[in-house]
């Protein structure tokens, strides 16, 4: 038996340290790494059995040549030699007929190593494809901190052990950051009053010694309202705010006399007291700290929400305590992605096509149409937006759809060739956390499964098929990999490397005053940002459906997106795809708990089973986790409801930003 270490691949901010027991090409067992800084030895419930993920017996192994029609999922297997020629082939027809652009690659997170995520985009780059706006998860968040917050470095997690005031703001931590919630557990121990911002009451709120409920899309005139209670009342940290802060006498002559308590509670549902409770804890505590989710960046308006909320911290000074400040993702690249995605390949900037469009993108482009698609580490047919007019596309006759994949996932079900991909304890990577400031390297601890291939090895097949020459893609992933290392100088000393090379977690160098090293045009944080259109924060309303119900679509526990839905026990606890709706509802609209009921809007309809609970409230209804479509009741999951609809900024998906009727089945 053989003992390694290795890393998380998925898209969960944790990125926890692995130790894998071998033996003859057989994971034995996969448990917590107790010398990784941040995740010391604990894992969550999905990857504390990671082994029957990578040995379980629907994982693909061969090649597959649809036989059937499409979606009928009827394959045959296949060599690599004649799926590769088929690709390559189809490819030089549809690029002579129609151009690079006729090819769209669409692939996000199934793996978070560099190397693995990003090296196909090199290989599109140099076949001069469309390109795809990779913006399904956070962008918005990411652009609302940067709007004040400019390349500021995001505080290390370990602060919130300092804090005595934890708002848990949009995150359903027990389920997606549970190493976080970890420390919080531990500074609560210490005295820290914890407050939950959220739409329901998430299985997170049990942590919670305060639960405020907001309507939701609304955040943004909550921080409002809380900014100008602390204004009225002078609960602000004048000296901070003149030393460090730019704006905020114009907001508080412009923007915050119209954000009165009264007024704010109409907008966000939440009572006058709670908000004048919830102020004055967060100005009078010694070291507020703020945990803030993505949910409620996924709106119309979640940009400016994110930027509203991320002023807060400045007016109490919080970043000039131990213990204090905002934590939502690192998002600084401690690790250069360039050396591996290759722009440079790019011999003109072709069209880009944004990733929650792909229904329209696959029904309605043109000039040129869509006539391949290439997926790769994603399964847009469950977790992209209006599923039903994604499913119209995959239906076309004459789109040639590959699907590189580990399981057959409901998109794998509609390509026309399929490719068996390996999972990450079969390929080599290197990995960036984005809830600590960790990075670690991670070799292949057994051979691939059957046929299996990783993307990298997969991108080299197909650019030698194409007659490629760059060099780039003649090295190993392992070249790949040394030469990030090589470049991620500042954030890496000698010492670092060597530990890499052994395959540990290692901590990269940050300044010793960074949390007070504003990295803005004006050096201060930036409540008004000039180069904003719209220089100051206000409540900007998100989009609205017009039905009777708020649809939230929140992570589960057993699931990551549409991941770990191939483990039987996993998919047992989360036992079916509910809807939560309050009593009241439920008697109003005459529905019992248990009952098959459809949740539907123009887009869509979706069966659920009822759950009616209180921990929900009025008016907004609530599913968690990702089911493949088997495991659905009507064939059809939560994003056939969900909106092509983009943010504010930055082009991002507003998953959470949609309305419902719902009715018996
Ligand atoms: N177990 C598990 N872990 C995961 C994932 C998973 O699916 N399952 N997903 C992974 C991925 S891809 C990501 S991006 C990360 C983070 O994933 P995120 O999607 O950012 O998840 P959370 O941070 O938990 O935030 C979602 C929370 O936002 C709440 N919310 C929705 N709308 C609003 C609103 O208007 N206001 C407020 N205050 N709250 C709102 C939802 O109810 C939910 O509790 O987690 C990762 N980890
Ligand atoms: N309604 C609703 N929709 C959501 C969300 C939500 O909260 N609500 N969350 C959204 C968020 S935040 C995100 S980030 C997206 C995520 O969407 P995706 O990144 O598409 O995530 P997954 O559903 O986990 O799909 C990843 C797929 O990659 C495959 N895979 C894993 N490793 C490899 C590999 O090395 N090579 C190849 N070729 N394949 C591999 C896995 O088998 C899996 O099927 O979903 C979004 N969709
Ligand atoms: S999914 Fe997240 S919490 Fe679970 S093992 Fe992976 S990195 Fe850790
Ligand atoms: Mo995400």
């Amino acid at each position: 038996m053989v003992i390694k270490r290795s890393v998380c691949p998925y898209d969960c901010p944790d990125t926890c340290g692995l130790i894998v027991e071998v033996e003859n090409d057989q994971l034995l067992k996969v448990s917590g790494d107790p010398d990784h800084p941040h995740t010391k030895g604990i894992l969550c419930p999905k990857m504390a059995h990671y082994e029957r993920t990578v040995h379980c017996p629907d994982r693909l192994t061969h090649p597959l040549l649809r036989t059937g029609e499409k979606g009928s999922g009827r394959f045959q297997a296949i060599t690599w030699g004649e799926a590769l020629d088929r690709i390559t082939d189809h490819w030089q027809r549809v690029i002579s007929k129609y151009g690079g652009e006729a090819i769209l690659p669409y692939s996000f997170a199934g793996t978070m190593g560099i190397v693995q995520r990003q090296c196909g985009e090199a290989f599109f780059h140099r076949l001069g494809a469309s390109r795809l706006a990779r913006t399904i998860c956070s962008p918005a968040k990411d652009y609302g901190w940067s709007s004040v917050m400019g390349g500021t470095l995001a505080p290390h997690p370990d602060e919130v052990l300092d804090s005595d005031f934890i708002i848990l703001w949009g995150t359903n931590a027990l389920a997606t950051n549970v190493h976080l919630l970890e420390k919080i557990r531990q500074a609560k121990k210490r005295g820290a009053i914890v407050w939950l911002v959220d739409t329901y009451e998430t299985p997170t709120a049990q942590f919670a010694d305060h639960i405020v409920l907001v309507r939701p899309g609304t955040d943004g005139a909550l921080a409002l309202g809380l900014m100008h209670i602390m204004d009225r009342e002078d609960w602000i940290d004048k000296q901070f705010i003149e030393t460090h802060v730019q704006g905020y006498q114009e907001l508080q002559n412009q923007v915050l006399p119209r954000y009165s308590p009264d007024k704010v509670s109409q907008i966000t549902g939440i009572d006058t007291e709670l908000l004048h409770k919830m102020a004055k804890g967060y100005s009078h505590a010694r070291a507020p700290f703020i945990s803030l989710g993505s949910g409620l960046s996924r709106y119309g308006n979640g940009a400016m929400t994110v930027r509203t909320i991320t002023c807060l911290p400045a007016l109490v000074g919080a970043w000039s305590k131990p213990g204090g400040g905002l934590l939502g993702d690192i998002s600084i690249k401690t690790l250069p992605v360039e050396p591996v995605t290759r722009e440079d390949f790019l011999t003109k900037p072709t069209r880009i096509v944004n990733m929650n469009q792909l229904g329209t993108a696959l029904t309605e482009l043109t000039k040129p149409p869509i006539m391949s698609l290439y997926v790769y580490h994603s399964n847009p047919a469950i977790v992209a937006p209006d599923q039903n007019m994604i499913i119209k596309g995959f239906m076309r006759e004459d789109l040639f759809t590959v699907v590189h994949e580990r399981f057959m996932t409901d998109t794998a079900l509609y390509a026309d060739i399929v490719l068996p991909a390996t999972t990450s304890l079969e390929h080599p990577d290197i990995y960036r956390a984005y809830g600590h400031y960790c990075v670690q390297r991670a070799e292949a601890v057994i051979n691939p499964l059957g046929e299996s291939k990783s993307n990298w090895e997969v991108f080299q097949l197909l650019a030698k098929d194409m007659g490629f020459k760059e060099s780039y893609f003649y090295q190993t992933a392992d070249d790949l990999i040394e030469q990030l290392i090589t470049e991620a100088s500042p954030w890496l000393n000698s010492a670092h490397i060597l530990e890499l090379k052994n395959g540990y977690p290692v901590e990269v160098c940050r300044p010793g005053d960074y949390k007070m090293s504003f990295h803005t045009p004006s050096g201060k944080i930036e409540i008004f940002s000039p180069n904003e259109t719209e220089p100051l924060p206000y409540y900007k309303e998100p989009h609205r459906d017009d039905a009777p119900f708020y649809l939230m679509s929140s992570p589960s526990l057993y699931s990551l997106n549409s991941s770990f839905n191939e483990r039987p026990e996993l998919l047992h606890k989360k036992e079916a795809a509910y809807m939560k709706m309050n009593p009241v509802d439920a008697k109003e609209k005459n529905l019992i708990d248990g009952q098959e009921v459809v949740a539907f809007n123009e887009r869509g309809s979706v069966h659920f089973i009822l759950n009616v609970t209180a921990k929900v409230p009025p008016g907004v209804v609530v599913t968690e986790g990702l089911f493949y479509l088997k495991d659905m009741p009507g064939n059809r999951s939560v994003n056939a409801l969900t909106s092509q609809r983009l943010t504010d900024r930055a082009a991002a998906s507003t998953l959470y930003d949609v309305k419902v009727d719902v009715r018996p089945a």
